[in-house]
Order: structure tokens, then C-alpha cells, then sequence
């Protein structure tokens, strides 16, 4: 049998459905999703199979303009995914159509990736009615040339068994890139730090989330097969340590038993988890705090 395998980026503006999509083709949840801009921050690889054929998805961090360190680091990463794929998947959202964002996008696009095959994935469209979708796709062929337009529902499904299809059929042919039951690359231990920020994020408000960072510090077997894990949350100000904390710190506990919930269901394991938050002034600018994400702080340089 011949096999094939390569990469395949997903791109698009903050929001647009990248870490939904690509749990959907893993079939597992591989990246966090929620309904906050910026929630991906470093590039996540899921592993989907499909017939003889293994895609590695490259979530990337959204694309938009860059103000701070953190949010350029993210960016560059967002582009260096995309220059190294196979294919790039281009995903927009139905009801928001081609907003000065996506523009922006298409504009670098031929620049950084040259000759790469780009899909347009119109995603979100169990949000609209059909008959918009052919403006869109018109506008938006008419901007670049797509290799193929797709429409989809991340969330629900719609469209994803087409694009999955389409996506294998266009990997190179070679050996596969992972054993057949991978389906992340992504060290167990930020997997953890991963998932609690996910928690921490679903339950704070406006910036907060932006402002801190999840590290798993110590991972320790123990000989019942459980393991512990202590993970440190950094945070900028002493005033967010309160609101992580919570009423005599119910904000933290509920966010550890979620956090462990998941960790245990993905793992297939009981973990003890052990959290503690950190007020680091500076952790935005600290080299160490990036190469912890998978991002380049050099890349957030101005
Ligand atoms: N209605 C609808 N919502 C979606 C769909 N796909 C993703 N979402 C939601 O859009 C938000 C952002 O999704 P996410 O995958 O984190 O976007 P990313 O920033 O591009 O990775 C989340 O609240 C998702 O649940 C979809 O097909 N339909
Ligand atoms: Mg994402």
C-alpha cells in the first residue's frame, strides 16, 4: 500500500473556528477552544488519519495586527505554519464575510507561501443563510486564487468529511509521520498547561486571560499509575491573583477539577493536580515564558 502524509495549516482571523476544526478532523480535542479571541497561542499539531493518508493539522494562533510582544510572537508563529505546510487551509467566518481582517490575510498570503495550495474554508455556516455563501465565495475567489472553496461547520460537522477527503487526496505520498495512534505532538506536560488555561479562560472576564500564562512545573509518576502534576499560573498583577483565587478561593478550585477532569479523561488516568498562581510583573517579556508556549520571543521583537 502506498501511504501518504504531510502537512496541512490552518490560518484565518481570531475566532474563525481553527481549534474546532482541527478536533473535529482528529476526532479528539487536541487544542483548546472557547469563544475568546487569541485562545491558541502556539502551534498545535493533530495528527487525523484518512485512508491510506495521515494529515498533521497545524492549528496556528489567529492572524491580526500585532501590538505587543506576545501578540507578534503569535503572529509569526501563525506564518511560519503556513509557510512550511503542504496545503494551507484559509478559514473565514460565514456571517462575518470578508472583513478588512481577511483582506489582510490574502495580501501576505502570496507573499510568504508562493506556489502553495490554498483552500478557502467558509466556516460557521450554520449561522447564516445559503444564499450569502455564493457572494462570499465569489468575492473571495475572485481576491485569490483558491485551489478549492469549502463550506463548512466546524462545530457541527457540515462540510468536514468533503474537506477531509480533499485534504488526503492532496498529501504527498511517503511514509507516515507519526505511529498510527498519535494524534497530537505536543509534550503530555503542555497538553496539561493547555487545558487549565481553557478552564481559567472560560471562567474570567475581558483581559485577564491575555495576562496569564499556565506552566506544568513537576510531573511525577507515582507507582498506583496516577501521576501529580504541580503547574504554576503566572499572572501580571497582584490584583489578578485575587480574582484567579476567588471567594475564599473557589474561582481556583473549580478550575482545578475541571482542568483534572479533562487531563484524567484525555490520559485515561487519575492525576492529582496541584495549582498555585504566581504574580510576575515582567512574564510578558520574559524569554523562558515563551520557549514554555512553543513561541519564538525573538519573533516578538519589534
Ligand atoms: N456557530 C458556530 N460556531 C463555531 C463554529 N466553529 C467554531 N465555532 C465557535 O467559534 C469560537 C471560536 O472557535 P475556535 O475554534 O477557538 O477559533 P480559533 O480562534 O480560530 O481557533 C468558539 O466559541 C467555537 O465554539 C461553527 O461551525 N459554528
Ligand atoms: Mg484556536
Amino acid at each position: 500500500m502506498t501511504t501518504r502524509a504531510g502537512f496541512v495549516a490552518l490560518i484565518g482571523e481570531p475566532n474563525a473556528g481553527k481549534s474546532t476544526l482541527t478536533n473535529h478532523l482528529v476526532g479528539a480535542k487536541v487544542s483548546i477552544v472557547t469563544h475568546k479571541v487569541q485562545t491558541t497561542r502556539a502551534r498545535i499539531r493533530g495528527v487525523a488519519l484518512e485512508g491510506d493518508a495521515q494529515i498533521v493539522l497545524v492549528d496556528t494562533p489567529g492572524l491580526f495586527q500585532p501590538k505587543r510582544r506576545l501578540d507578534r510572537a503569535m503572529v509569526a508563529a501563525a506564518w511560519g505554519g503556513a509557510a512550511d505546510a503542504d496545503v494551507i487551509v484559509l478559514m473565514i467566518e460565514a456571517h462575518r464575510g470578508v472583513t478588512k481582517g481577511v483582506k489582510e490575510i490574502l495580501a501576505n498570503l502570496t507573499q510568504v507561501a508562493p506556489n502553495r495550495k490554498v483552500a478557502l474554508a467558509i466556516n460557521k455556516i450554520d449561522k447564516v443563510p445559503s444564499e450569502g455563501l455564493l457572494q462570499i465565495t465569489k468575492q473571495m475567489n475572485e481576491a485569490f486564487d483558491f485551489a478549492e472553496t469549502f463550506m463548512i461547520s466546524a462545530e457541527k460537522g457540515h462540510g468536514v468529511a468533503d474537506l477531509k477527503t480533499w485534504l488526503a487526496d492532496q498529501m504527498p505520498e511517503g511514509p507516515w509521520l507519526y505511529p498510527e495512534d498519535q494524534i497530537a505532538d505536543l509534550p503530555v506536560r503542555m497538553i496539561a498547561a493547555e487545558i487549565t488555561r481553557e478552564k481559567l479562560t472560560l471562567r474570567l472576564h475581558q483581559e485577564l486571560p491575555y495576562q496569564l500564562t499556565v506552566e506544568t512545573e513537576n510531573w511525577e509518576e507515582r507507582k498506583d499509575g496516577s501521576a501529580r502534576v504541580d503547574q504554576m499560573i503566572y499572572v501580571a498583577r497582584d490584583g489578578h491573583k485575587g480574582i484567579i483565587l476567588g471567594k475564599k478561593g473557589e474561582t481556583i478550585k473549580a478550575v482545578s477539577q475541571a482542568a483534572r477532569a479533562e487531563l484524567e479523561e484525555f490520559l485515561g488516568r487519575k492525576i492529582h493536580l496541584f495549582l498555585q498562581v504566581k504574580v510576575r510583573p515582567n512574564w510578558l517579556e520574559e524569554k523562558e515564558r515563551y520557549s514554555e508556549m512553543g513561541l519564538d520571543f525573538r519573533d516578538g521583537n519589534s
